[in-house]
């Protein structure tokens, strides 16, 4: 991973623009700059008019190190957004000595150079990324440090606790057990809570960050394809008057205020001795396990009975589960309908009562917001580095509780460090690095 070289890239989308942006970021930005503009200083952080290289007259702004984004000197071009004036001017600055950025390199600077950590360096990614609200809400909170600090707080916690059990080491030829092992406890307790926490707020955090699954179950030709037509507002699934039009499963996303669905529409569920619409109908059975809402949808013009006993089955698909019955069809039926808090009548076909079921939806989502509205965790990454984080700790439990020496529980708990330090890039490799930078694109 070098870094002592000068990187330059166009940091505005590829193509035609009002502006493009060219920036030039290493110990030789400001020379090589100078080398090509009509002026011969810059005074930092000011924007200064000038010519660019006898291709273009544009804006230039100096950054002083290491007060910056990457935390060296950058300098940022700003140009007309002309093709041609932006390969010229990539072209200029490539012969000066340049080294074209691949992607993500001045954000992986600013990590190696101690502006972000890792987990920031993603927040940015996310941030680039987000489309809606409340993924911008995510990104930003995690990109502002609140969650960095969370995780200094362990961290801390956690050096705390190898303190204590080191001290108790170094007397341990005297044979005292005075690290209070009951204050160590107690330590470990409020860590692996704090864990667990963070940990349940990632399934939360994830189906914010990626759409919230819902999968709309029920039996063949009651509706289901029409009603995720109707929720999206597009002819997205097959419709047709003979069941089992649906076979495999489709999904499609759709955002209300703010918030992303990931709807998920099946092939209907019943017996059946066609072995692809059987391997269908398990295909949305798995759709419900891995869904947290469940649009169970209901034909108003057949026995509730049938429902009632498909719903009954799928019992053990649906624990835990937010559940609403959807009954389709409301055109075809006069008579009204005991209804209750779970239930929603719709028409599919007419787009009728739609609405109020994406209403009930986005009332689910926000009661579910409300219990976690601290910091979440968006990122698999971090989920799979806390995971481990958390079984180093029980390990730590179980070897005191066990009575183990302090020097085998020591090693436990520096491998929660360890893994703890994974997550802000504190301890990281190569491997990491790329595949984390690779998700950006040139010129961030
Ligand atoms: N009158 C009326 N017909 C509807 C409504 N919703 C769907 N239909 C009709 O019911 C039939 C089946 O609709 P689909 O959306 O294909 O049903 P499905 O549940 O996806 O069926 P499978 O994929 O076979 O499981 C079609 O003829 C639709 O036009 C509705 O609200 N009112
Ligand atoms: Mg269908």
């Amino acid at each position: 991973m070098r870094q002592n070289d000068t990187i330059v890239a166009i940091s505005t989308p590829p193509g035609v623009g009002g502006i493009a942006v060219l920036r030039l970021s290493g110990p030789d930005a400001l020379q090589m700059a100078l080398n090509h503009l009509s002026v011969d200083r810059l005074e930092p952080r000011r924007a200064t008019y000038c010519r660019i290289g006898n291709l273009d007259d544009g804006i230039a702004i100096y950054y002083v190190a290491p007060n910056c984004y990457t935390g060296e000197p950058t300098v940022e071009l700003s140009c007309h957004g002309s093709l041609y004036v932006q390969q010229a001017l990539l072209q200029l600055f490539v012969d000066g000595g340049a080294r074209l950025a691949t992607a993500g390199e001045f954000t992986l600077r600013a990590f190696l150079n101690g502006r972000i950590d890792l987990s920031q360096a993603e927040a940015v990614a996310d941030l680039i990324d987000a489309v809606t609200p409340v993924q911008h809400r995510l990104a930003v909170s995690q990109l502002r440090g609140g969650y960095a600090k969370e995780l200094e707080t362990m961290r801390r916690q956690l050096v705390e606790l190898t303190s204590l059990l080191e001290l108790e080491l170094d007397f341990s030829q005297e044979d005292v057990e005075f690290a209070d092992r009951h204050e160590l406890r107690q330590l470990l307790s409020r860590l692996m809570s704090h864990i667990t926490r963070l940990l349940d707020s990632f399934r939360m955090g994830n189906a914010l960050k990626r759409g919230i699954p819902v999968a709309i179950v029920g039996r063949p030709n009651v509706g289901k394809s029409s009603l995720l037509n109707a929720l999206v507002g597009d002819d997205r699934a097959i419709v047709s008057d003979v069941p089992g039009t649906t076979r495999d499963t489709i999904e499609e996303t759709f955002t209300v205020d703010g918030i992303t669905f990931r709807f998920i529409d099946t092939a209907g569920i019943r017996q059946s001795d066609d072995l692809v619409e059987n391997m269908g109908i398990e295909r949305a059975k798995q759709a419900a396990r891995t869904a947290d809402i469940v649009l169970y949808v209901h034909d108003v013009t057949r026995p509730m009975s049938e429902s009632e006993g498909d719903l009954n089955n799928l019992c053990g698909v649906l624990q835990g589960k937010k559940l609403l019955l959807v009954c389709n069809k409301t055109d075809l039926q006069t008579r009204g309908m005991a209804m209750n808090d779970n239930m929603v009548a719709v028409s599919a076909k007419l787009g009728r009562g739609v609405g109020d079921l994406k209403q009930a939806m986005l009332d689910i989502v926000r009661h579910d917001m409300k219990e976690d509205e601290r910091v979440m965790l968006t990122n698999v990454r971090h989920y799979e580095a806390l995971q481990r984080v958390g079984e180093s700790l029980r390990h730590v439990d179980e070897g005191m509780m066990a009575g183990l020496p302090a020097d085998l529980v020591a090693v436990d708990l520096r491998e929660a460090l360890y893994h703890l330090g994974t997550i802000t890039g504190q301890v990281t490799s190569e491997d990491v690095l790329s595949s984390i930078f690779s998700r950006f694109c040139v010129g961030k």
